[in-house]
C-alpha cells in the first residue's frame, strides 16, 4: 500500500507539475510586438485571462526599448529607477508565477509616458474536475492524502 500510495502521489506531482508547463503564451502587442505608438496595451489587456503559469513575450529592439517589471507606485509615476527585475535581451519570456498584480514599463525616456506600460492581473487557474491534484497544491496535502489512501484500504478490505 505504501509503495502504491507514493507512486500515485509521484504522478499527481508530475500531473501538477505538467499543468503549470501547459500554461498560455502571450506576444504582448501581438504582431506589433512591445514598441511605441502602435498598441494601446490597456485595450490589449483587457481581452485576456491571465492565470499563474501563462507567460508574457515581450518582442522588440534593444537599442530602442527594454521591459521593467515595477511596483504600482513605479508604474503610475513611470518611474524606472528602482525595478522589480529587468529584461533586455530583445525577446523576453516572463512567467507569472503568483496571483496578482503586476506592471511592466519600458526604462527608455519617454516611452512609458508615451503608453508603452502595461498593467495587468493574474488569476487562480480554473478548477479541475480531478480532487487529488487540487490536495497536492495544499498545505495539508500529505496528511489529507494519507486519509484518503486510508479510505481507499479501507473500501478495499470491507467492501
Ligand atoms: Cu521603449
Amino acid at each position: 500500500m505504501a509503495a502504491l500510495a507514493k507512486t500515485m502521489t509521484l504522478l499527481l506531482v508530475a500531473m501538477a507539475l505538467h499543468g503549470v508547463f501547459l500554461g498560455a503564451v502571450y506576444n504582448v502587442g501581438d504582431s506589433a510586438g512591445w514598441t511605441i505608438g502602435h498598441v494601446d496595451y490597456q485595450t490589449w489587456v483587457s481581452s485576456k485571462n491571465f492565470i499563474v503559469g501563462d507567460s508574457l513575450v515581450f518582442d522588440y529592439n534593444n537599442k530602442f526599448h527594454n521591459v521593467k517589471q515595477v511596483s504600482e507606485q513605479d508604474f503610475e509615476t513611470c518611474n524606472a529607477t528602482s525595478p522589480i527585475a529587468t529584461h533586455t535581451t530583445g525577446s523576453d519570456t516572463v512567467t507569472l508565477k503568483k496571483l496578482g498584480n503586476y506592471y511592466f514599463l519600458c526604462g527608455f525616456q519617454g516611452h512609458c509616458e508615451a503608453g508603452q506600460r502595461i498593467q495587468l492581473v493574474v488569476g487562480q487557474p480554473p478548477r479541475r474536475p480531478m480532487p487529488p491534484t487540487q490536495l497536492i497544491s495544499d498545505a495539508s496535502a500529505s496528511s489529507e492524502f494519507t486519509t484518503f489512501s486510508f479510505a481507499i484500504a479501507f473500501t478495499a478490505l470491507f467492501c
